[in-house]
């Protein structure tokens, strides 16, 4: 009952910043996603015998490609997978569960904050046995194996019953239907003073999550409903839905907008947060106060022994090198190390492993520590409510007695979405042809001191990755990046990040985009970003 059926190679399966994503189409063509599993497979050594988790964000498809997969892990010899019942986990839930049951690794189905809908996007990504995303090592011997592949291995069964818990045989192998959400709950529990923040809101401060019909909803409704007593409703937008109900679910001011300002009106709730399609991504409002995530990660790392499960102190922070270097001044009064990565989450795993840092953090409103090996949202949003509980201050003076403390870092992200592939590239190429030259010169007055293409050596396996995006400096500490986005399905995105330090307290009040209005301008000077996108403005500010 095992069949090996022949394939044709998809040219096009290259993993990106985070995973293999594509449009829904993409993925239903014959053997397309199929081929990308087997070529995983085909990747590793050892699991024969071992555990793999599966599970996703609830998108459309998730259930097909599930069963395809679980199948196929039989066929090619797995002894065992749990996946999450529904087809659901998390990412940062599935990272525990590979934990905690010491899988040889998991396969996440996501496209994260992308559109979910039959037109819109799937993903697929593989995590190795730390729990963690596989590092380029990995993806580059899967990408070199879907170019080559002829076959794949797949069980000729009937589907797994997705939603019932407990154990099935699929020809040989057990299938577990596991609940998606207890151990990551539990997990929780370990790590923050959940006692703490149950008084807080039952002393009347109001928190809403918004889990925008994506994978966080049942995780809310458990941990905020239940466990910490906020009353029903404080979870809104609470069922996974396969389209996320026509919504981008992506937490940011753009698109969790209603949230935002709900929590900024008068009579509106003390704390509001949200979480992206797989879960992985956080917003945190306070009233009167919104919290960048470059901030965030300063913030909770300077705050971290308010929670128990950090009251030894952390080891080390790491951030990509966009996000802004608020956390860098933290690391330094802690006395501790810093380290500045490539985008996305892959990078930190192995400083993490090896004890190095503690919390991690991304301007693109991810934060996360050792307790997976991705980011995690809700974790996040606990973190800030123990904070607050512990320190009995809202989030808006927390945030403005840390800016006092630190001085503040100004930041915002300009992203240009949809641009015609060529042009991008042809901007970094002309960007990049510049750079040596740039050093010493002026830019819309503002002096360079250096400007490079971001490489990054990896300083526990050595590994070097290049290109990780365009950075001018500025004297005083501002500076300018470029990079080109790792996680779209059409087209190219052009982020440019904006940064500029701000040492005095009677200057922290700017409107973020005027304060930044300078090097804005000389990015564009320097980039022509309206002459190569063909557009005046930019399609989202974070
Ligand atoms: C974006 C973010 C990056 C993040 C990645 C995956 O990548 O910028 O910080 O790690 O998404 O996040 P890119 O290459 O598009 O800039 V998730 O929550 O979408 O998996
Ligand atoms: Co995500």
């Amino acid at each position: 009952m095992i069949s090996t059926v022949s394939t044709k190679p998809y040219a096009d399966q290259k993993p990106g910043t985070s995973g293999l994503r594509k449009k829904v189409p993409v993925f239903q063509q014959e053997n397309y996603a199929e081929n990308f599993i087997q070529a995983i497979f085909d990747s590793l050594e050892g699991f024969e015998g071992q555990t793999l988790v599966i599970g996703g964000d609830g998108r459309y498809y998730n259930r097909e490609v599930i069963q395809k997969a679980l199948k196929m892990a039989a066929a090619n010899g797995f002894g065992k997978v749990m996946v999450g019942k529904g087809g659901i986990l998390s990412t940062p839930a599935a990272s525990h569960v590979i934990r905690k049951y010491h899988a040889f690794g998991g396969i996440v189905l996501s496209a994260s904050h992308n559109p979910g809908g039959p037109t819109e996007d799937f993903g697929i990504k593989y995590n190795i046995g730390n729990g963690g995303p596989a590092p380029e090592k990995i993806t580059d011997a899967i990408f070199a194996r879907t170019k080559v592949i002829d076959s794949y291995k797949i069980a000729d069964v009937a589907d797994i019953d997705l939603d019932t818990v407990g154990s099935f045989d699929l020809a040989g192998m057990t299938v577990e239907v596991i609940d998606p959400v207890t151990d990551y709950a539990d997990l929780m529990e370990t790590l923050f003073d959940f006692p703490a923040i149950r008084s807080l809101i039952s002393g009347g401060f109001r928190v809403v999550i918004d889990s925008m019909s994506a994978v966080t909803g049942p995780y809310a409704v458990e941990i905020l409903e239940k466990r910490l007593g906020a009353p029903a409703g404080s979870v809104r937008n609470e069922v996974p839905l396969p389209d996320f109900g026509h919504h981008h679910p992506d937490p940011n001011l753009v698109h969790a907008k209603e949230l935002y300002d709900d929590v900024m009106s008068a009579d509106g709730p003390d704390f509001g947060a949200a979480s992206d399609g797989d879960g992985d991504r956080n917003m945190v409002v306070g009233k009167g106060m919104f919290v960048t995530p470059s901030d965030s990660l300063a913030m909770i790392a300077a705050n971290a022994t308010c929670a128990p499960g950090y009251k030894n102190g952390i080891a080390g922070i790491a951030r990509s090198m966009p996000t802004s270097a608020a956390a860098d001044r933290v690391a330094e009064k802690l006395g501790i190390g810093m380290f500045e990565t490539p985008t996305g989450w892959k990078f930190f795993g192995n400083l993490m492993d090896a004890g190095k840092v503690t919390v991690c953090g991304e301007e693109s409103f991810g934060t996360g520590s050792d307790h997976v090996r991705e980011k995690d949202g809700l974790w996040a949003v606990l973190f800030w409510l123990n904070i607050v509980a512990a320190r009995k201050q809202s989030v808006k003076q927390i945030v403005e007695s840390h800016w006092a403390e630190y001085g503040r870092n100004y930041y915002s992200r300009h992203d240009y979405e949809g641009v015609d592939t060529d042009n991008a590239n042809a901007l970094v190429t002309a960007l990049r042809a510049k750079l040596d030259s740039l050093p010493g010169t002026k830019i819309n007055g503002l002096t360079v001191t250096a400007a490079d293409d971001f490489a990054y050596h990896d300083p526990i396996d050595h590994s070097v990755s290049k290109n990780q995006g365009i950075r001018i400096l500025f004297e005083g500490g501002s500076r300018i990046v470029f990079r080109l986005s790792g996680t779209g399905t059409s087209g190219a995105t052009l982020r440019l990040y904006v940064e500029r330090y701000e040492p005095d307290a009677s200057r922290h009040g700017i409107e973020t985009q005027e304060a930044l209005a300078d090097l804005i301008a000389a990015a564009e000077e320097v980039a022509e970003i309206k002459r190569y996108t063909g557009m005046n403005e930019p399609t989202v500010i974070t």
